[in-house]
Formats: C-alpha cells, sequence, structure tokens
C-alpha cells in the first residue's frame, strides 16, 4: 500500500471520551450500529489481557479441539476484532456481517461504548482482566511494534500516559472496573489472567461450564496443550505473524513475547514502582475486584 505513512503513528482520537485509533472514530456510527447476534459469544478485554489467549481457546471448544480445524485461518480471522478498521486493511464490522454463526466476536472497548445490540440480545460475554502493571509493560512493548499506535516514548512517558488514560481504549482502570460491575446485570464470565497461568485446566472447565458444554478430559487436555503459548507462539494461524511488516513488526517485539505474571519487575524502576502503587490503590479504592500482581 502506497499511503501506509498516512495510516500509522497517527494521534488517538477521543470517542465520547474514550481515546481510540483515528480510523474507528472516523467510522464510530459503523461500530455503534453493529448487529449483535442472539448466539454470539463476545470476548471482551482491556488490550494485553489475554484476548488471544482465550480466543484461541474458545476457538478449540467450538470446535471440540480439532486443532487443525482452528488451523483454518489466522486468529483475526477467526475471532474478528469488531470495532477494528483500518482504511484498505481492516474491517472487523464487515468481517463480521459474512461470518456464520455461531461467531466469536473480540471487543476492547469499554463498557459504554459497546454496541447496545449485545445488551438487547443478551449475549454471553467472557471478559478476561490482568494485572495492571504486566498490562502496562505489554502494552508498552506492542505500542513499538503495532504501528497504529502513537509512538509510545519512553517508558516512563508511556507509563504515566497510562495511569492518565491516554492511551488506546482509555482507562485500564476504568475498564476493568466497569466491566466487573456490569456482571451483576448481565451473562458475563469474568476471568483473570493470572488464574489462568495459575491453572488452565480450571478456567477451561469454568468456560465449558458457562457455554454449557460437556467435553471428555482427552479433548479438554489436548485444548489446554495447543492454547499454551510456547504451541501458540509456533502457530502462525495464533501468534500473528501473518499480519503485514508495516502493520506489525515482530523483530521490534514479537507479539507472543513472554507470556508470565510478574514482567513488571524487569521494566519497573522502584520510584515508578512506589507512585504507580500509589495512584493505584486512589483509582481502585472504589471497587471489590481484585488483582493478583504475581504468581
Ligand atoms: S491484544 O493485542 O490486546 O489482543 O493482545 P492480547 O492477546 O490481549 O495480549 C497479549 C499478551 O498475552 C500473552 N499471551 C499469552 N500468555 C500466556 N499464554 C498464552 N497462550 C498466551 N498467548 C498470548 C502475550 O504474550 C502478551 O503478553 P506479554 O506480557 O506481552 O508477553
Amino acid at each position: 500500500m502506497d499511503n501506509m505513512q498516512n495510516i500509522f503513528r497517527r494521534e488517538l482520537v477521543d470517542v465520547q471520551g474514550v481515546p481510540l485509533f483515528w480510523s474507528i472514530a472516523e467510522q464510530w456510527s459503523e461500530v455503534e450500529s453493529f448487529e449483535a447476534r442472539t448466539d454470539d459469544l463476545l470476548i471482551s478485554t482491556y488490550p494485553k489481557s489475554g484476548t488471544t489467549w482465550i480466543s484461541e481457546i474458545l476457538d478449540l471448544i467450538y470446535n471440540n479441539g480439532d486443532a487443525e480445524k482452528c488451523k483454518r485461518d489466522a486468529i483475526y480471522k477467526r475471532v474478528p476484532f469488531m470495532e477494528l478498521i483500518i482504511p484498505g486493511l481492516s474491517n472487523g464490522v464487515e468481517q463480521l456481517k459474512n461470518m456464520q454463526s455461531p461467531r466469536l466476536v473480540k471487543t476492547h472497548l469499554p463498557v459504554q461504548l459497546l454496541p447496545s445490540s449485545f445488551w438487547k440480545n443478551d449475549c454471553k460475554m467472557i471478559y478476561v482482566a490482568r494485572n495492571a502493571k504486566d498490562v502496562a509493560v505489554s502494552y508498552y512493548f506492542f505500542y513499538q511494534m503495532a504501528k497504529m499506535h502513537p509512538e509510545p516514548g519512553t517508558w516512563e512517558e508511556f507509563l504515566d500516559k497510562f495511569m492518565a488514560g491516554e492511551v488506546g481504549f482509555g482507562s485500564w482502570y476504568d475498564h476493568v472496573k466497569n466491566w466487573w460491575e456490569k456482571r451483576k446485570d448481565y451473562r458475563i464470565l469474568y476471568l483473570f489472567y493470572e488464574d489462568m497461568k495459575e491453572n488452565p485446566k480450571c478456567v477451561i472447565q469454568k468456560l465449558l461450564k458457562f457455554l454449557e458444554k460437556d467435553m471428555p478430559e482427552e479433548t479438554v487436555d489436548k485444548i489446554l496443550y495447543h492454547s499454551s503459548f510456547d504451541v501458540m507462539k509456533q502457530n502462525p494461524s495464533a501468534n500473528y505473524s501473518t499480519v503485514s511488516k508495516e502493520e506489525m513488526d515482530h523483530s521490534v517485539s514479537p507479539f507472543m513475547r513472554k507470556g508470565i505474571s510478574g514482567d513488571w519487575k524487569n521494566q519497573f524502576t522502584v520510584a515508578q514502582h512506589e507512585k504507580f502503587e500509589e495512584d493505584y490503590k486512589r483509582k481502585m479504592k472504589d471497587s471489590t475486584l481484585t488483582f493478583r500482581s504475581e504468581i
């Protein structure tokens, strides 16, 4: 594509108080009027919280553990990113319109921006949350390799922006808290990345229960294997290596980067950590939600 420089590294644009990619903001009415179907399963996350991991697990569940079937296409085709509209490159709304049911739908939207058809149709939703410090680190590396984001600046600068909610999809704090509240009134299974790391089998069983599905243990074990970090990292249908280098440069930082809990310890200085924790307490004090920053 000739005009890539016009697409990438542009400033985020405010949509109802939430910073989004400029091209999503431009096509916002298309996203807002998205038509959910009653049998859609929505996968909702703040960026870098385990979206791809849970998506792969769910596609494996939907295909009864058949890993070959799950290699039919890249993860972003099997589980379209609803609001991602990039001219000439991607249109999640269009992709989903042309997809047969039952659909797996990915979103990073904060709860207040989710198209109303999901609520009207009482769709089942799976939310995955990850501790803020690991998300901030993962997001910093992702900003560097995925060129739809503005330039991240230094780690110190990026961390300040993260704490202020001035990054793509806005405030982590509001995102996790508001989805947590919403689970009281809708069919939302709220999961944690750290629990998935600690006991992925237990999380798969929770998913099966939520989806009212039965599966032999042997199939569950297959799903566990094929959704493990090491196997997904080597799988071109799961590791985003099929995206063009202009859009995602894995030589800067691979999409499947480390996949651990507690990596923030390698990135935060003592002073940054103190400042972060103090601010965190203030922002999270009104919520019953708790996180583990290491396991
Ligand atoms: S995105 O771009 O927002 O959809 O990214 P997302 O998939 O939510 O998050 C990417 C991080 O998840 C890690 N990951 C995994 N961890 C453990 N096990 C598996 N199978 C797995 N798959 C992806 C990925 O490595 C990113 O985290 P970091 O900390 O950067 O490694």
